[in-house]
């Protein structure tokens, strides 16, 4: 019954989560007074199917309601592409090595609020004349409003194209409601983006971007038991 119940406990602890905060600096945006554009952090988290984004601005985002945040990911596994989004923002990403955007997670906060998954996927003949698919549904989406707000987009690993031992670089904006409006905050860029909404702007590793490495879950567990062995826990149980 102890083995039992120690596997039991060394499989709850693989699948507690990983998690970590990106904090950007603030006010370094050129919207005076108008905390939503203003990104405080994101906590990114992953369980075994899914990625949980949580980004926190600095102002309450139903007043005024016309903010958009937005999340670009590199997978790093398919090329995407260093120019573009699935908005067709004047938003870039560029993660080097001749990758680029492969996700775009668009949302919005008025009208009720809503999200979306867009996905890049390479033309037929490779490399270039690819196009943006979407909108596609988030696993959820929440936004919860204050001093401080928070924006939660939650998308299955599956769907990024992130299933295993991954690490992706992404980055984190804030717009307005137009069309042509630009990255007026990045999360991954401690200094001021653009100085005005349709300039345009690219994540890069000049400008910053960030990186989340999901480790593979029998990795997870044999470090777990790694450590567990390094405490001294098997001898004890032997001896019991
Ligand atoms: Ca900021
Ligand atoms: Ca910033």
């Amino acid at each position: 019954m102890k083995k039992v119940l120690f596997l039991a406990s060394l499989v709850a602890a693989a699948s507690v989560q990983a998690s970590i905060i990106v904090n950007d600096s603030l006010s370094e945006v050129f919207v005076s007074a108008n905390g939503t554009m203003d990104i405080v952090s994101m906590e990114v988290s992953h369980t075994a199917s899914d990625l949980i984004f949580t980004l926190a601005v600095n102002g309450d985002v139903t007043n005024p309601d016309w903010g958009n945040f937005m999340i670009g990911i590199a997978n790093m596994k398919d090329a995407g592409s260093t120019t573009g989004n699935g908005w067709n923002r004047p938003i870039n990403l560029d993660a080097g090595s001749g990758y680029g955007m492969t996700h775009w997670l668009g949302s919005w906060v008025n009208s009720g609020g809503g999200a979306q998954l867009w996905t890049y996927s390479v033309g037929a003949g490779g490399g270039t004349g690819g196009n943006w698919s979407g909108p596609a549904a988030l696993a959820a989406y929440s936004f919860v409003s204050g001093p401080t707000s928070t924006v939660t987009m939650t998308v299955t690993r599956s769907s990024l194209g992130l299933t295993g031992n991954d690490t992706f670089y992404f980055d984190a904006y804030s717009s307005g409601g137009g069309g042509t409006d630009s990255a007026v905050d990045a999360l991954s860029n401690p200094n001021q983006t653009i100085s005005d909404w349709p300039n345009p702007y690219t994540s890069s590793g000049t400008t910053g971007l960030s990186t989340y490495t999901i480790p593979e879950p029998s990795t997870a567990m044999l470090m777990g038991v790694g450590a567990l062995v390094g405490l001294g826990v098997f001898r004890r149980i032997r001896r019991a």
